[in-house]
């Protein structure tokens, strides 16, 4: 039996576990959302993390799973409603823990789903571990790590050595309160090589409380009206933007992945990544504003890759980029024909000690695995119905493994 059927067995044992009576489950699936005056910016997300498959954007014939576009095997996480809400049971039913189990199973999303919150926010995100239902011999624990972001208590960084970890069945809630506006990236950081190889990777961001002024307050020599959007409290309006898109550089080593999935050793020194993406996808798969789905091992359609990067805009938009690279073994340039201003680097505004503004204009922007910068385009002057490409300089990876023309690009359409 290879490993393909062997997973399908274990799933059809997940699934006989998740089918328990839900009193078997209670205490393990526990989601933490508490409302009232106490807590007057709170915000919940449920997050489950497991195991899934993501299609990329060659045109290989895969002849265990079918349809063009190699089937990747990922751990990742993706996102269930919280009970009550959008057709998910409520906790008073009881049968919540089985349903999170039977809907977050086979479920992961590439990139994970993008978490955005505001500045004095305080986010309850429950995880939620389903298992790996393709890797039954894997009892792995799973995290949520903020990277780079400044956590008030080490005990929900998700660095395992340091943190606690959620094992198989159970759910932790991590508390956040949001204090530093910026570009961030969370990932699992269990077996951090592996884990983040595998795909467990997403947008953060961190709106700034700038954006909550009153209508009229004066910011030098911008005045803030009710709706402005700003990257960062630059006390100068100098961040303003009107269309924002996260756009997280990465790439997958098919033969990793494919290892995994047939319980092979992982080739951890030989690992070489040949699928170049933004936010989980090769061009073009990157400029379709659909969710991208993937019919999983148990014939069940899943969205895969739900984040597009397309950049739409009208002439005149600033366009804020959210960059980050989250690649655990290449540092990716992204350069533009468009003049990119750069306002700030690891979610910190670039000023001086004078407080003087250090932003400056490029082509091109490198970073390593764990960097982020807030990049803004200005369309001005732009004529309407053109298009220009965000794509990596480094020309090899403008590529979907075998495929040449895709990989790590986008593009700029301008309205
Ligand atoms: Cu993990």
């Amino acid at each position: 039996m290879n490993a393909y059927k062997n997973g399908v067995v274990a799933a059809a044992v997940l699934m006989l576990i998740a089918s328990l009576p839900a009193s078997a489950q209670d205490s393990s699936i526990n989601v933490q959302c508490p409302t009232g005056p106490d807590h007057p910016n709170a915000k919940c997300i449920h997050l489950v993390a497991g195991d899934g498959m993501a299609t990329m954007a060659d045109d290989m014939i895969d002849p265990d799973f079918g349809g063009a576009g190699k089937k990747q095997y990922i751990f990742s996480f993706a996102e269930v409603p919280l009970p009550g809400v959008d057709g998910a049971p409520t906790e008073a039913s009881g049968n919540y823990p089985a349903w999170v189990m039977q809907t977050g199973m086979l479920a992961a999303n590439a990139p994970a789903p993008t978490i955005s919150v505001d500045e004095d926010d305080e986010l309850f995100l429950s995880l939620t571990n389903v298992g790996m239902t393709m890797r039954p011999d894997l009892f792995d624990p799973h995290t949520v790590h903020w990277h780079g972001f400044p956590e008030a208590a080490s005990i929900f960084d998700g660095v395992p050595d340091s943190s606690v970890s959620v094992n198989m069945g159970a759910t932790l809630t991590y508390y956040y309160n949001v204090q530093d506006a910026g570009t961030y990236m969370y990932h699992c950081h269990v077996e951090a090589t592996e884990h983040m190889q595998m795909g467990m990777l997403g947008n953060l961001f961190v709106r700034p409380r700038q954006n909550k002024l009153d209508n009229n307050t004066v910011l030098g020599a911008h005045t803030h009206t009710t709706g402005d959007t700003y990257a960062y409290n630059d006390g100068d309006g100098s961040t303003i933007y009107d269309v924002e898109v996260p756009i997280q550089m990465g790439s997958f080593d098919p033969d990793f992945h494919d290892a995994s999935l047939n319980v092979q050793p992982l080739p951890f020194a030989g690992m070489r990544d040949r699928y170049f993406m933004l936010n989980g996808r090769g061009y073009p798969d990157t400029v379709n504003p659909a969710v991208l789905s993937t019919t999983d091992p148990l014939s069940n359609v899943q969205p895969s890759q739900p984040v597009d990067s397309l950049v739409v805009a009208d002439a005149g938009d600033r366009v804020l980029l959210r960059i980050s690279n989250l690649n655990i073994t290449e540092f990716y340039t992204l350069g533009s024909n468009l003049p990119m201003q750069v306002v700030a680097l690891d979610a910190r505004l670039l000023r001086d000690g004078a407080g003087s503004n250090m932003y400056y204009t490029t082509n091109s922007l490198t970073l390593g695995g764990g960097q982020s910068a807030d990049v803004i385009i200005d369309t001005t002057g732009l004529a309407p119905g053109s298009t220009y490409f965000l794509y990596t300089t480094n020309l090899d990876r403008l590529a979907n493994d075998a495929e040449n023309f895709g990989g790590m690009m986008t593009e700029v359409r301008i309205n």
